[in-house]
């Protein structure tokens, strides 16, 4: 529980609500808010508000003011839940996470920053080369990550268009020796389609004039990192060649007519053709040839060459524009990790290797046209509720087992019958549009669809027009709703047949593969395979992305969690409007009510016996200035006798858990009404006046 600031500030710990009801609960978010009070408390789980201004408590001196401290020792803060964190890795050699969530726009990349800050500021007092160099580079790669993998939204103008998990590895001193980055599903169809009013990827704008301070920050983090002159120049070679694909999409390639004709313009006009080649240190002809013909095996084994129609060409370019944009990401994280990779580590010679993991992925998204991209968002968002609840639930638990006291059950919504409804194998909608994939011939989306309709009908958290004939809010045959954990989403659930196969013709990786730049061929490895070779039907989009979420979830489950929850205040990006309808039901699907309650089943507060009594032994005659007592549970006894509240605790095997917040308050005020009297004291002693 966090120190008491006083009530001006409001409660700085949901545990001291008087009562755990909604309205409670959001008064005392609000008044906190409005009085610059972003932090609070339920245990150890931080609830942030958007504060959507600077606020002054970061930097070095809150830092120092949080270093090394407990939780309740000062104001509500992430660095202090990031020193938690680091402490409890520390001295009890545990990996641990800090698992930051809550909907797009919320503050989540806000937060990571500052963790990973705090625990850049506190390590390595020894400035040891080779530490700091490894501390620079982590924090480095945010800057070159949020360029290549951000972009304005219509909900968040830096809105995280991918998912990043990045564990930190320190040695046996607690100092970082390395780190590695897992990237999750980046949103590429953005390179060629925006909603409107959003942007593409901000590195777009940067490689042109439209930012220029950002640009030099990201090639200075490139060149920090390591990045050689010549790669940094192929990176910004493969933007252009995107931007060239994409900008003839609307002219050279749809110019309409007979196919031969648009072939002769698309080489007469050359320079589209011309100026990729030129990027990407290819022949204009064989790039001509990759964006208008595709090579296949016929049944008989032999290889021929295929003329594409208008609409095969555009929807090829389009596909090359995406993969080559998304392999540069991968790229760069793979390279960025192949510099901070943990090398000769010798844990016989530098201790246990330990670890902390900072989640920050998109949160959970609603737009007015919602595709495959905000499906597997929205779903990647369910198993992290989920694993909250688990994890929440299991370690309380654990907690009140441990130390021999009686646990009693709190109801969540438990959101696992939409994971299921999501990822179960055969049933799932993922398996069905999977299915829809494999199928041969021509499976359209509103097949797929009404595949969806009959295996899915009875389900309580899906619906469709053909299923609710009424609800004009939905089309027929384009869309399905899911209700999600965090509200009703309708999909469209055109393309998504497309984005989940997600094909790629192979001439165009043959053409990268080929390339005299190194870069480019380092990224297309699979464009070695001559089309023969090319068997093996690759997986889908969602099973590559489901897989990838099922291996985050257990990464982050094997470890001891912290979590920072993100609450976004209001839809202006105000810093003064507390919009309490949009704060409510953030409170209500976060389960933050139900958060406070678990913590509260029983028992809202405990402390080792050893912390509670350096607290509060001044308030109690027997235990001030010291004991004589066999032990500091015995001490913390007499304090707890001597206020009379013997009915409100239970002692654990090494903590002492007290059922109301109000015990607490009591002895909180008595200590601040004690020390003034004992600095005077203690000053006189000193003076020598007594
Ligand atoms: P998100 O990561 O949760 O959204 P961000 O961390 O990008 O959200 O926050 C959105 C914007 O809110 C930032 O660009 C800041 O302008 C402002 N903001 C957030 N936290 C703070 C803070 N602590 N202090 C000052 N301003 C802040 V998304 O990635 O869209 O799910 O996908
Ligand atoms: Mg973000």
């Amino acid at each position: 529980m966090a120190e008491l600031e006083g009530f001006e500030f409001g409660k700085s710990d949901f545990v001291l609500l008087d009562e755990v009801t909604m309205e409670q609960f959001l008064d005392n978010l609000k008044m906190r808010f409005e009085k610059g009070r972003i932090y609070t408390y339920i245990g150890e789980v931080v609830v942030s508000v958007n504060p959507y201004r600077q606020m002054d408590i970061y930097g070095k001196d809150a830092i120092d003011a949080y270093r090394g401290r407990e939780l309740y020792e000062n104001p509500p803060h992430l660095y202090a839940v990031a020193d938690a964190a680091y402490k409890a890795m520390k001295r009890r050699a545990k990996d641990t996470c800090i698992v930051i969530s809550g909907e797009s726009g919320a503050g989540k990349t806000e937060a990571s920053k500052y963790i990973m800050q705090y625990i850049a500021a506190i390590t390595n007092p020894s400035q040891r080369l080779e530490v700091e160099s490894v501390k620079n580079v982590l924090l480095k790669s945010n800057c070159v990550l949020e360029a290549f993998g951000n972009a304005k939204t219509n909900r968040n103008d830096n809105s995280s268009r991918f998912g990043k998990y990045m564990d930190i590895n320190f040695n046996f001193n607690g100092d970082p020796t390395g780190g590695h980055i897992n990237n999750y599903l980046l949103e590429k169809s953005r390179v060629v389609q925006q909603q409107e009013g959003e942007r593409n990827f901000h590195s777009f704008y940067q490689a042109s004039s439209d930012d220029r301070c950002c640009h030099k920050a990201v090639m200075s983090a490139l060149k920090v990192i390591g990045f050689t002159e010549a790669e940094i120049n192929s990176i910004y070679k493969i933007l252009s060649t995107i931007l060239h694909l994409v900008s003839y999409s609307s002219s050279a390639l749809t110019v309409g007519g007979a196919l031969e004709q648009e072939r002769q313009i698309f080489l007469s006009e050359g320079d589209a053709v011309q100026h990729i080649a030129e990027l990407t240190s290819t022949e204009p002809e064989s790039v001509n040839k990759a964006l208008l013909y595709r090579t296949v095996a016929t049944g008989g084994g032999e290889v021929i060459e295929k003329g594409h129609s208008e609409q095969e060409a555009s929807y090829g370019r389009d596909a090359f524009a995406k993969a080559l944009y998304e392999r540069l990401f991968g790229w760069i994280v793979g390279r960025i990790n192949s510099v901070i990779e943990v090398k000769d580590y010798n844990p016989a010679l530098h201790g246990k290797n330990t670890v902390i993991g900072v989640l920050d992925i998109y949160g959970f998204e609603i737009f007015d046209n919602n595709s495959f991209e905000q499906f597997c968002i929205n779903y990647c968002n369910e198993k992290l509720q989920q694993l909250f609840i688990e994890l929440i639930l299991k370690q309380e638990q654990a907690e009140y087992n441990r130390e021999g006291i009686t646990w009693q059950h709190i109801d969540y919504f438990n959101n696992q019958i939409i994971v299921d409804l999501v990822e179960q194998p055969h049933k799932g909608i993922i398996s069905i549009l999977d299915d829809a994939c494999l199928t041969a011939g021509k499976v359209t989306d509103t097949v797929c669809l009404d595949s969806m309709n009959q295996k899915l009908g009875q389900h309580a958290h899906y619906t469709s027009r053909k299923l609710c004939p009424t609800d004009k809010t939905m089309e027929f045959n384009r869309h399905f709703r899911i209700r999600h954990y965090a509200g009703d989403v309708t999909y469209s659930v055109e393309s998504f047949l497309d984005k989940n196969k997600d094909p790629l013709f192979q001439d165009f990786k043959r053409l990268m593969f080929n390339s005299l730049d190194p870069v480019l061929t380092e990224m297309w490895p699979d464009g070695k395979l001559s089309i023969t070779e090319v068997t093996k039907r690759p997986l889908t989009a969602a099973t590559l992305f489901k897989n990838s979420i099922i291996a985050l979830v257990d990464k982050l489950a094997c470890k001891e969690p912290y979590y920072v929850r993100c609450v976004k205040p209001n839809e202006v990006k105000s810093p003064m409007l507390f919009d309490e309808a949009r704060c409510r039901h953030q409170v209500a699907y976060l389960g933050l009510l139900e958060n406070v309650r678990v913590r509260r089943a029983g028992f809202a507060y405990r402390q080792p016996y050893e912390r509670f009594l350096q607290r509060y032994k001044m308030t109690c005659e027997y235990t001030w200035p010291n004991h004589l007592m066999s032990s500091d549970r015995e001490a913390v006894e007499a304090i707890v006798v001597q206020h009379g509240f013997e009915g409100d605790v239970a002692y654990g095997l090494t903590k002492l858990f007290v059922r109301t917040p109000r015990s607490l308050f009591t002895l909180e005020q008595e200590r601040a009404a004690l020390i003034p009297i004992l600095v005077l004291f203690l000053q006189k002693v000193w003076r020598g006046a007594l």
